[in-house]
């Protein structure tokens, strides 16, 4: 059994990989919640969804959210009321968000309510929120001296992650706890691998959690991490941007420093071979190969490779 921690497309693409490898009843897919976020009165979970979604094989491919041939028809008539249209729910996945929303108001758990969506678009491995309680990503950015906050989606979405930012935190962390479900993964996966997602807004509020950061020190042996920066640029998204203004080096090396406590192995891209005797340097032994899943069999390999790295991977 293995587990995998898990932002959003990154992550998708590299757990379609690994589900193609080895047997997909044996992954366990650890996900951030610091994306997640109440807006037109629902709760979304954009990671949990956009690894749903893709392990479904029906992920819109364009986007890399929401889901493919989706119509657009509930949004056009929220925006003649003038209603908020910066973050827009496609018809079809209007109706996960309701779903997800009425029982979370009945008391059922995300983790009870993910697993329930889960076997509705027939995927097989575990896909495991990390905490049922509220964790939120939350940045700020200071202009004129003044700082301004903004939640994961405001600066994401609405401000196309633009705004430099000087800090990030995330709230709830401190009187969060992660699932026994969770725990359970931890401590008996035969491998434990960071997904190519943005360590500090996918990656960073997993380990936020009180609890996981220890676990993952005490199996550092079994934890290895694939970059999701490539030459200096992340893949999707403001990963390298954002490191940069956290004065976190926008870079594979940046990444393995960033991870270096909890982890013993890293897999960086053919473009950053040349950063790798300065990975190793820091007793992480390091991977080179492609690591842009453009399709399937890239992800399936590269899974090969992470998973080869602590001898968890298949004959
Ligand atoms: N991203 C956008 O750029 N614009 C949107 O309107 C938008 C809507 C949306 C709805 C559901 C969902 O699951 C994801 C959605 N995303 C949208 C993507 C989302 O903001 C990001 O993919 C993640 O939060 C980053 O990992």
């Amino acid at each position: 059994m293995i587990a995998i921690l898990s932002g959003g497309v990154g992550a998708a693409r590299f757990a379609l990989g690994m589900a193609n490898l080895i047997d997909p009843q044996d992954i366990f897919i650890i996900s951030n919640v610091g994306d997640d976020e109440e807006l037109h009165g629902l709760h979304i979970s954009p990671d949990i969804d956009t690894v749903i979604y893709t392990l479904g094989e029906s992920i819109n491919p364009e986007t890399g959210w929401g889901l493919n041939g989706e119509t657009w028809r509930v949004m056009d008539a929220l925006a003649a009321y003038g209603g908020l249209t910066w973050f827009r729910l496609g018809d079809m996945d209007l109706a996960t968000h309701l779903f997800r929303t009425q029982l979370l108001r009945e008391g059922v758990t995300l983790t009870e309510i993910t697993d329930r969506m889960r076997k509705r678009w027939n995927v097989k491995p575990k896909i495991l929120p990390v905490t049922d309680g509220h964790l939120r990503t939350v940045l700020f950015s200071v202009s004129a001296g003044v700082e301004k906050r903004m939640s994961f989606q405001e600066y994401f979405v609405q401000h196309a992650h633009r705004p430099i930012i000087s800090r990030v935190i995330y709230d709830g962390a401190e009187e969060a706890t992660a699932t026994d479900e969770v725990i359970q993964t931890l401590e008996t996966a035969s491998a434990i691998l960071i997904a190519p997602s943005n360590p500090v807004l996918s990656i960073g509020p997993i380990l936020s959690v009180p609890g996981i950061t220890d676990l993952l020190l005490r199996r550092r042996d079994k934890v290895v991490a694939v970059s999701p920066i490539i030459a200096g640029e992340a893949v999707k998204g403001p990963a390298a941007k954002l490191m940069s203004e956290l004065g976190l080096g926008p870079s594979a090396l940046g990444v393995a420093q960033y991870y270096r406590k909890i982890i013993s192995a890293i897999v960086i891209d053919s473009a950053d071979a040349n950063l790798a005797t300065d990975i190793r340097a820091l007793g992480i032994e390091t991977a080179v190969t492609n690591t842009l899943m453009d399709n399937v069999e890239v992800s399936r390999l590269l899974a090969k490779t992470a998973l080869d790295m602590i001898g968890g991977g298949p004959n």
